[in-house]
Order: C-alpha cells, then sequence, then structure tokens
C-alpha cells in the first residue's frame, strides 16, 4: 500500500468508527485538504481569531531573546512542526539572519504545497540562507532527522495546535518528541490560554461563518472522497466553549433529520433533528496544565514567553 493508500483507508475506517459510535464523532484531522487549507488561512485573517496574531506579537516581542540563546559554535538546526506559511517563524529566522547565527531551518508538513511555497519564498528573500524542508508526517521525518543531524535542535510548534489533542493524547505526542530530543535541544510551543470564555466563543463562531466553512467541509470531503450525499447545509456549525475544563469543542448539528448514504463505505447513517457530531478539540491552557502535561511526558519548562494582551504563551522546554 502506498502513503496515499493507507491514508485513505485510514480516513475510512475512522468514518466508519465515527459514524456508527454514539454520540456520533469525526476528527478535525481530515478538515485540511487544499479547501481545508485555505479556510484555514481565512479563519487565521478573522478579526476574532486572536490567537495568530497574539503569537506573532510574542515572537516579535522576543525574537531577540531567542536568537541568543542558540548561538553555539557549530550551528544549530532550527525545525518546526506544521510550518504552513511560515508568517510567524519569518521574524525568528529574520532575527538569526541578523545576528549572523549559523543554522539550517527544516520547515516539516504535511502539505506538499506549503513546503513548495514557503521554499520559494525564503530562497527569494535570503538566497544564502539553509531551508530543507520535509513533506510528510511529523515523527516519522523528525526519527529521520534525530538520526542525522548532531547539531543542537531547537524544535518549533506554533499556532497551538496541540490543543486539538486531548490530554493523554498531547502527553503522547510531547513524550514523542521528548525521545528525540538531547540534553541541549530545546523544544518552543505554543498554548492559547484560558480566557473571557467570550473572546474564545467568538474565535470559533465567528460572525461571517467562515468556521462553519471550515467545519462543514468534513461533510464537503465525505461527499466528494467517499460519494456520500451529507445535505452540508442542514448541518450547522456549534461551539460550546467549558471554562472549568478548557475544552472547546465544534460540533455539526443536524437541523433537520436525515438519511445519509456514504456509499464507498456501503454504509447508511440516520440523524435525528438536533443531533450532533462532534468534530473537533481546541484546549485552552494554563501554566499549572502546562507543566503537569510537561512532567507526565519527562519535559521541563524552561522559559514561558506572553504576548501584550495576555492571551496566549509560548513555552520553551527542556528534556
Ligand atoms: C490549527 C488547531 C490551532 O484549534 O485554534 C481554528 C484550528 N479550528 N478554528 C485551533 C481551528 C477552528 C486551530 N488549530
Amino acid at each position: 500500500m502506498t502513503k496515499q493508500e493507507s491514508f485513505i483507508q485510514e480516513f475510512k475506517d475512522h468514518v466508519r468508527e465515527g459514524l456508527t459510535s454514539y454520540p456520533k464523532y469525526l476528527s478535525s484531522k481530515y478538515i485540511y485538504d487544499d479547501r481545508g487549507d485555505e479556510l484555514f488561512q481565512q479563519i487565521m485573517n478573522l478579526p476574532e481569531y486572536y490567537l495568530t496574531n497574539a503569537e506573532y506579537n510574542i515572537i516579535d516581542k522576543y525574537k531577540k531573546d531567542i536568537s541568543s540563546k542558540f548561538e553555539v559554535n557549530g550551528g544549530f538546526d532550527l525545525i518546526e512542526l506544521g510550518a504552513g506559511d511560515g508568517k510567524k517563524t519569518k521574524l525568528l529566522l529574520e532575527q538569526l539572519h541578523k545576528d549572523q547565527v549559523e543554522f539550517t531551518y527544516i520547515p516539516i508538513d504535511i502539505s506538499k504545497h506549503s513546503i513548495d511555497e514557503l521554499t520559494k519564498s525564503l530562497k527569494k528573500k535570503w538566497p544564502e540562507m539553509d531551508v530543507q524542508g520535509e513533506q510528510g508526517l511529523y515523527f516519522n521525518v523528525l526519527k529521520d532527522l534525530a538520526r542525522y543531524n548532531k547539531r543542537p535542535k531547537l524544535i518549533l510548534v506554533l499556532g497551538s495546535n496541540i490543543g486539538n489533542l486531548k490530554h493523554p493524547e498531547a502527553i503522547d505526542f510531547l513524550n514523542q518528541i521528548r525521545e528525540l530530543m538531547s540534553p541541549q535541544d530545546s523544544l518552543f510551543m505554543g498554548f492559547d490560554q484560558k480566557k473571557d470564555p467570550i473572546v474564545i466563543q467568538n474565535a470559533y463562531a465567528d460572525k461571517t461563518g467562515v468556521t462553519q466553512e471550515f467545519n462543514r467541509n468534513l461533510l464537503h470531503r465525505l461527499n466528494k472522497e467517499m460519494s456520500a450525499d451529507f445535505p452540508v447545509n442542514d448541518f450547522d456549525h456549534w461551539e460550546s466553549y467549558d471554562p472549568e475544563t478548557g475544552t472547546a469543542k465544534s460540533f455539526l448539528l443536524a437541523t433537520e433529520p436525515c438519511k445519509v448514504h456514504i456509499k464507498d463505505l456501503d454504509l447508511k447513517v440516520e440523524f435525528k433533528k438536533w443531533e450532533t457530531i462532534h468534530t473537533e478539540v481546541s484546549q485552552k491552557y494554563d501554566d499549572e496544565v502546562v507543566d503537569w502535561l510537561a512532567s507526565e511526558a519527562g519535559l521541563e519548562i524552561s522559559s514561558i514567553y506572553e504576548d501584550d494582551q495576555k492571551l496566549f504563551k509560548n513555552y520553551t522546554f527542556t528534556s
């Protein structure tokens, strides 16, 4: 089986599992095809979606500090998991370039398109910068890198991507990273913070409905890729944030009863009026929870950075 074929098989198994369970669910990781990537880009430009600007502000404010920590002899490797368009990372790259720090930038992303575009724009801006983009799943690529690179590493995971994981999965994720870290390496990671629930609610249920389209993209994919017949407009986006646990959850909510046939799975699924499909978790954190996750994974917090509006934090960890 090729990589592509096993991904499709995994996707199909997941859909069967999730839509025959009670309550129904689907994973947000399947939102991201080309259309999903584009909708997420639009989300990052929404006034309500504060996360991107907050993290941009943090990196801008502390880039000198971060750069100076890595002025090591013999250079270092800057590895980014889920690089996307690299807008925030470019701030740090610019600083490292200015400070004449020796480094190789290794952006890793599941999207080949993102990696190609990012590499092209970096080559144009800084032709002499050593950029070695890799397409692939985080861990496969990361494992290869740990084998080949003996220089100190700074691993970046921006955007609070970890928030899509429930705590046990997040610990597992951190643990897998820790296993690839040497004592001189650091992990720099974004964690969106607990805050006024209204601010979070609005960030995930924007007025213009981009987030609704983003969420509905899952159903569009099933219609296209598995010959399903979801009446997509009869599923509304619903967001609920629980300030006690810090968990924001996205749902698709059936506003009419319907019967859906997913031909390629030979599966028929019924929805009652007001039945839900749980599609995404966007976990919010505080220092105590981050410290707990880190220690469960054998990591230690070494610095904490916060934006001016106190919405978001980046932490550095060592093993
Ligand atoms: C890409 C996981 C960071 O949860 O904030 C944005 C995805 N979902 N709006 C997030 C998302 C709805 C985003 N992450």
